[in-house]
């Protein structure tokens, strides 16, 4: 080995950087032929989900709200590019270390795949395993170049500008090899959700049996700044832990209806469930990691079918009628398991196997083509996306998903206002500003909303007429703005009459509560 220099520094990084893309992009092309979501980035990411504890998640959330995602995915690529610099600097000086550190790696990606929920098993290790062998190719193909670069002139068989020009060479074709290997695994990779979207496009929703009651007059304010009624499906929140969406065919999908207190197991296609009647509602969803004040809420007109009626023909009994099962547990096709009560689900309540938001076929973002809606309950305990599989069973027997990272078995939507105009930190004129936003306490309904500005007395806001008691209430209050710093703050009062505490509490165990408070100077 020739004697090291400074430009090896620099080249064995370069080695290290080049031998990481290769191993990348022979991962993504091996992942692209099989499934996108064996591929290594994507399986770090979700086992790194699965094993976030509640508050880290919360905070990501909190922090990069719908980003999350994207930024988890960075971070990876970011921490595997240093880790490919030091491997490049430790290959110059032993080369056979190196790449075997490379390998070491692709052990990580393969495990991680493996280990998901979703994890289809022994071929999850290839794309792993192909990168592994690639960067570790590569990395000791540069590096064997690397240790004759600028061996000193005079030794045997030196040649340093030529052996330099041949290092730039086999590091331009690693480069150029693993951008399009790279690249033809993305294309391979979109083009298995083809048939996904070929089979929504092809959805024809047929017009439901049970319309949803027409909004009554005066349910959907017009105030600038105030949350729409009905949140567009393009601006709907998105909160679940698949780094790829799951892209599953409407021809080919089926669900399963099985476990104790069965008497009838089922087995449904997607046209199955549109032959049967179907009920239309608005019915607002929220999310147990929402912030006081925050986001995660949205309102939507839902078409599906009743999931009591489904439960019912399999020979499922509620509890409260003897059952033996008092957990409904879903699964979607990407592992996610939720559990909801039986009783609640059979109680009346308009709990859906939903098949259309707003009019269209589910976006494939928010389950296409089947997902759970049940009123009252936040989306972790009842909202399952992308669902292929319901099984009766007991909270005793079993803690599906989010309870075994630290949320609550049950977790009824908590009663709460949110104060949409002004935004923190506006700076209205003096005069009449409209304070104005929404309030939520699904199935229970909203019944008052009462602003207070400053330290003053709570007085009524005007409600928007309620469209049902499973969607939220718009609501406005006129004030008479004095100039200065203030401080609004909004509290619901629920159908039961429970006004929303003032106590705060964090998202974690069973969802935030406590008072959304607005700070704005007048000018
Ligand atoms: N398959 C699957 N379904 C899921 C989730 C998930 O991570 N995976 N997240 C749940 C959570 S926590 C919420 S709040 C809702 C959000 O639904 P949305 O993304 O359509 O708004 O979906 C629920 N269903
Ligand atoms: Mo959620």
């Amino acid at each position: 080995m020739s004697t090291w220099q400074p430009r090896h520094g620099v080249l064995g990084a370069l080695s290290g950087l080049l031998s990481a893309s290769a191993a990348l992009a022979a991962a993504e092309l091996m992942a692209g032929v099989l499934r996108p979501e064996a591929g290594p980035v994507v399986a770090v990411g979700g086992a790194a989900i699965d094993r976030t504890p509640a508050a880290v998640k919360d905070w990501a959330i909190r922090s990069f709200g719908t980003h999350d995602k994207l930024v988890l995915q960075l971070g990876i690529l970011a921490v595997l590019g240093l880790l490919a610099v030091v491997l490049g600097l430790l290959a110059v000086r032993h080369r056979r270390a190196g790449a075997a550190g490379v390998l070491v790696f692709g052990g990580v990606g393969a495990a991680a795949a493996l280990s998901r929920p979703d994890s289809a098993g022994v071929i999850d290790v290839l794309p792993s395993l192909a990168g592994a062998l690639a960067g570790a190719a590569v990395l000791w193909f540069l590096t064997g170049r690397l240790t004759r670069v600028g061996t000193p002139v005079g030794e045997a068989g030196s040649d340093s500008a030529g052996d330099r020009r041949r290092f730039l060479l086999a590091a331009a074709s690693a480069a150029a090899g693993s951008a399009a290997a790279g690249a033809l695994g993305r294309a391979l990779a979109s083009s298995s959700g083809k048939e996904a979207a070929a089979s929504r496009a092809a959805v024809r929703l047929p017009l439901p049996g049970s319309p949803a009651r027409p909004l009554p007059r005066g349910a959907a304010l017009r105030i600038r700044g105030i949350s729409p009624f009905v949140t567009p499906n393009a601006d709907f929140y998105r909160v679940d832990t698949a780094l790829v969406v799951p892209k599953v065919d409407a021809t080919r999908w089926r669900l399963r209806v099985h476990g104790i207190g069965v008497t009838r197991p089922l087995d449904l296609g997607f046209r199955d469930l549109l032959r049967r009647e179907l009920i239309e509602r608005d019915i607002t969803l929220t999310c147990v990691s929402n912030e006081v004040g925050g986001p995660y809420a949205g309102n939507a007109r839902w078409l599906g079918v009743r999931l009591a009626d489904v439960l019912r023909e399999a020979g499922v009994r509620p509890p409260s009628r003897g059952g033996p099962a008092d957990q409904l547990v879903s699964r979607s096709v990407d592992g996610m398991t939720i559990g909801t009560p039986v009783e609640e689900v059979m109680d009346g309540r308009d709990a859906l196997l939903a098949v259309g938001m707003n009019g269209e076929p589910l976006p494939l973002e928010h389950g296409f083509p089947v997902r759970m809606v049940v009123p009252g309950l936040y989306g972790y305990v009842s909202a399952c996306k992308w669902i292929e599989d319901l099984e009766l069973t007991t909270f005793a027997a079993y803690d599906p998903y989010w309870v075994r990272r630290a949320w609550a078995r049950e977790a009824p939507v908590k009663t709460q206002s949110r104060i949409d105009t002004p935004r923190p930190f506006a700076r209205p004129k003096a005069g009449t500003v409209v304070v104005a936003g929404v309030a939520w306490a699904q199935h229970r309904g909203i019944e008052r909303v009462e602003v207070r500005v400053d330290d003053g007395p709570w007085r009524d806001a005007r409600l928007a007429a309620q469209a049902s008691t499973d969607t939220w209430r718009q609501w406005s209050f006129p004030w008479e703005a004095a100039p200065g710093p203030h401080t609004l703050t909004a509290r619901a009062t629920d159908g039961t009459g429970v006004v929303q505490t003032a106590l705060r509490t964090r998202t974690v165990p069973d969802g935030a509560s406590g008072r959304h408070s607005v700070v704005i100077t007048v000018d």
